[in-house]
């Protein structure tokens, strides 16, 4: 049908001078837009731009994909319900090395590359920091030369788009597909049947001795793959971002339609559509609706059924998978694929319960991402069974032996054993994905060193003592080419000047960096790009919210998803403190300060969006108050995204990162924020302990409770009463919220939230109070010490190189993959 291969005419690798770059963007515009330079809109010169990249990625993924076919290696795969990618183009175009020769392309043409690179939308299949750890991994398993693929939903309504309205949230579709997806290629051959529902009858071949069972599902649908390139740094290699949509088997039933029954005929069309169609906007609490374990059961099957596709097709035996295959999965939602991988070797391939368990314990890994209770995800018993039977007596299957094998134990009594059951018992009856994940695979591993140890010691305690080798740390990190290369293209030429080229191949020679963190000149720099680019945020914010912001002032942080643990509300109270400070004593020496927000609430997650109103609430009286005389700003900033964090981040010079100690997992924007010279001032927890630990005690301002002092205080004793009473700042600040002083239109607004903190304060803002305030007064005497400052925010970008996302997958491909490149 197709002649050999080696016999076919080959393409020319593209050339990539800026004078074949241009002649190539003319040529798509007019070929591909039909227009001429005169006619053409900055989106077609974009999409033209994308195009002419496009074409060199193709090159190289090619290249890559045929060498992991020759070399016939292990490959990773990546399970993840979410990819918070961002904007492709600049990635792209920077990794390929071709910055420089595309910007010159386009000016010839009388184009800047930076105004047509804004209006990329954002790719947002994520909601936070786990969404965005998937994204920075993809790019630095390219980048260290691992072969992966990354697999997920390809959502039509990414993250939602926030606005706010008086003050409010609302949420709106963000319809990133519009203009359709340059990034994309359909691949119609990889396509896979999934089922749900329906009865499971025993083996037709004989029945007695044999685990193997028919599932009859009573629906079905169909997954097919669209494939995105992921450029590594220097574009040594490009891997593969696999997204699955759904599609139905009959896109419109005739007979029905025929019969006059418009609507039900296109009944199963619908179903398919909405199946993977919108992104869940929670983080960190699973919503607990059938459609989510609908998407998460829909995309691990169309994963698994393309992995031991290729699998069996490339070295023939099923059985030889955890040489050549290491899944592994990012957090519970794609834990069904234990259940699957298992369902898929039995009833399809042949396998006893015995040699599937030994071929699909030793390939999966599961990471952990949160300890909160109400993040573990549960399925209710019923639901399960109901969606996927199978899968449901498969779980039985594997706990049956899990909890033999407990009871074997010494030490193991009746609540040890109920604790690792993949059952909770104590309501009603739920499948524990969690436990089924750590049962299910060889390495269990956290994201900071505390978060490891605290899976060690709470959830996963008792499964710990059975399995004790299986728990390890992987400290997250974060891609340095996005968040420092790309997001800070001036520090990255301050850098090179004065350190040379090597850290942009090892973000840890950045430590050459610490010999002139005294140095006067250096400084003056440092600080010329830190203004470059607050200059750029404050024009920002007056183009989009009208605000005029002094860019001499101290920038103070927080962006991030809103959620109690996260207390962004310890940060509103403080500020309001301040400002009853400032009134009172206006002749002290105040550091003019401005306070930034940015982040989404859950929909549903009521609290959280009264946080968003207070800190607007708050901001309309501070900022309008003349009696502030300037020295304190708050402004909350609409729609967090990736693009905007690539503004932020560079221009803090401080990051806040004041979670509750014991409850942030580890936090990916404290290693932004330092990377690109701003100073922490935050507790003990997450990767902050880390951060701290590199970046030396006198660079970090720590405050506050530490993991074991909150315990402590929740086991008993703990009076926030009294505390706020003892606290005359923090009394003073909470009356005033409580009593209406923000919210004349509706005084007892904020009334729950406040005695919230009154009666449990179960996240310990008032116990943090004070220690936070005097904190944060030192933050000023520093920020009054030009010297002394930068001295330290420059020491900060030096000795955070460690938190580069290079380095977590090289350790996760040496100790969890065994695909050390
Ligand atoms: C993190 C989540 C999360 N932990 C449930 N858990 C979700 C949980 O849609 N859901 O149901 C979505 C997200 N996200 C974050 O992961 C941690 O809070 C951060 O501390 C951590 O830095 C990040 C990456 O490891
Ligand atoms: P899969 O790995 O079989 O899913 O194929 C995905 C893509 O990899 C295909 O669309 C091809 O582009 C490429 N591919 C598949 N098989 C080979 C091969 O043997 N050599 C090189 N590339 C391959």
């Amino acid at each position: 049908m197709i002649k050999a291969v080696s016999t076919l005419p080959k393409p020319t690798p593209r050339a990539t001078d800026p004078a074949v770059l241009a002649a190539e963007i003319v040529e798509r515009l007019t070929y591909r837009s039909g227009k001429n330079a005169a006619a053409a809109k900055p989106h077609d010169w974009l999409a033209a731009v994308i195009n002419v990249i496009r074409d060199r990625i193709i090159d190289r993924w090619i290249a890559s994909t045929q060498e992991t076919y020759d070399e016939g290696g292990k490959r990773v795969y990546y399970l993840s319900l979410e990819f918070l990618i961002g904007r492709l183009m600049r990635d792209a175009v920077s990794n390929l090395g071709l910055m420089d020769e595309m910007r010159q392309a386009l000016a010839s043409l009388g184009v800047q590359l930076d105004l047509i690179r804004e209006l990329e939308p954002d790719a947002a299949l994520g909601n936070g920091g786990l969404g965005r750890l998937a994204a920075c991994f993809m790019e630095s398993m390219a980048t260290v030369d691992v072969p992966a693929y990354g697999y997920g939903i390809r959502y039509v309504n990414g993250m939602f788009r926030q606005e706010i309205h008086d003050g409010w949230q609302i949420e709106l579709p963000e319809t990133w597909l519009a203009h359709g997806n340059p990034w994309e290629f359909e691949r119609r051959e990889s396509s896979y049947e999934i089922g749900f529902g329906g009865i499971v009858e025993p083996s037709a071949a004989d029945g007695s001795g044999d685990d193997a069972r028919v599932w009859k599902p009573g629906e079905r649908l169909i997954a097919t793959a669209y494939d995105t390139p992921v450029v590594g740094w220097r574009a040594e290699r490009v891997n593969t971002l696999r997204l699955w949509t759904a599609t139905p088997i009959d896109p419109i039933l005739l007979d029905r339609f025929n019969a006059g029954d418009h609507l039900g005929a296109l009944a199963e069309s619908n179903k398919a559509d909405s199946l993977a169609r919108v992104l869940y906007p929670a983080d960190s609490n699973p919503a607990g609706q059938e459609l989510r374990l609908r998407q998460e059961y829909f995309f691990s099957s169309a994963s698994l059924q393309d992995i031991v596709r290729r699998h069996v097709q490339y070295f023939g035996d099923i059985r030889t998978l955890p040489e050549k295959a290491a899944i592994q999965l990012n957090d519970t939602h794609p834990a069904v694929s234990i259940a699957e991988m298992m369902r898929l070797l039995i009833d399809e391939h042949d396998l006893s319960f015995d040699e599937a368990w030994a071929v699909t314990q030793p390939t999966f890994g599961y990471t952990n991402h949160t300890l909160l209770p109400e993040a573990l995800e549960t399925w209710p018993v019923p639901l399960f069974e109901r969606l996927l039977p199978r899968h449901m007596q498969l779980v039985y299957a594997i706990n049956a032996r899990l909890l033999i094998q407990a009871r074997r134990e010494k030490g193991m009594d009746d609540r040890a054993i109920a604790a690792i059951s993949l059952i909770d018992e104590t309501g009603e009856r739920r499948v524990r994905m969690a436990n089924l994940a750590f049962a299910g695979s060889h390495s269990v591993n956290g994201v900071a060193a505390l978060h490891t140890e605290l899976m060690k010691q709470t959830v996963f305690a008792d499964l710990h003592r059975m399995f004790p080798d299986r728990i390890n740390n992987k400290t997250n990190g974060v891609t340095p080419r996005r968040w420092l290369q790309q997001c800070n293209p001036e520090l990255t030429g301050l850098l090179r000047e004065t350190i040379g080229d090597t850290f942009l191949d090892d973000t840890e020679a950045l430590s050459a960096l610490d010999a002139f963190a005294d140095d006067s000149a250096f400084q003056a720099k440092f600080k010329a790009v830190k203004r470059t680019k607050k200059a750029a945020l404050s024009n920002l914010l007056r183009e989009r919210m009208g605000l005029k912001i002094d860019p001499t002032a101290l920038f103070d942080i927080q962006i991030k998803r809103i959620h109690e643990y996260k207390r962004q509300l310890l940060n509103i109270v403080e500020a309001v403190a301040l400002y009853d400070q400032i009134r009172s004593h206006p002749e002290k020496d105040w550091q003019p300060r401005v306070k930034l927000f940015g982040g989404k609430a859950a929909p549903s997650y009521h609290n959280a969006k009264l946080i968003i109103k207070l800190a607007n609430d708050v901001a309309r009286v501070i900022n309008h108050d003349p009696a502030v005389q300037g020295l304190l700003k708050i402004v909350f900033v609409p729609n967090y995204n990736v693009s905007l964090a690539e503004v932020m981040m560079p221009a803090a010079d401080l990051s806040e990162q004041i979670s509750t100690a014991g409850m942030e997992a580890s936090g990916t924007g404290n290693m932004k924020f330092a990377l690109n010279g701003a100073l922490t001032i935050g507790t003990l927890d997450g990767a902050n302990i880390e951060i701290k630990d590199h970046v030396g005690d006198e660079n970090i301002m720590i405050f506050g409770l530490t993991a074991e002092e909150v315990t402590a205080k929740r086991a008993g004793g703990y009076n926030p009463r009294e505390t706020i009473e003892g606290s005359r700042e923090l009394s003073q600040a909470l009356s005033a919220i409580a009593s209406g002083v923000f919210s004349p239109d509706d005084r007892d607004r904020y009334r729950a939230l406040t005695d919230g903190i009154y009666d449990h304060d179960w996240f310990m803002v008032a116990a943090d109070f004070d220690a936070y305030h005097t904190a944060q007064r030192a933050v000023d005497s520093l920020w009054a010490d030009e010297t002394a400052w930068y001295s330290k925010t420059i020491r900060n970008t030096a000795r955070v190189g460690w938190f580069s996302s290079d380095r977590t997958i090289r350790q996760y491909a040496s100790e969890i993959w065994g695909v050390l490149p």
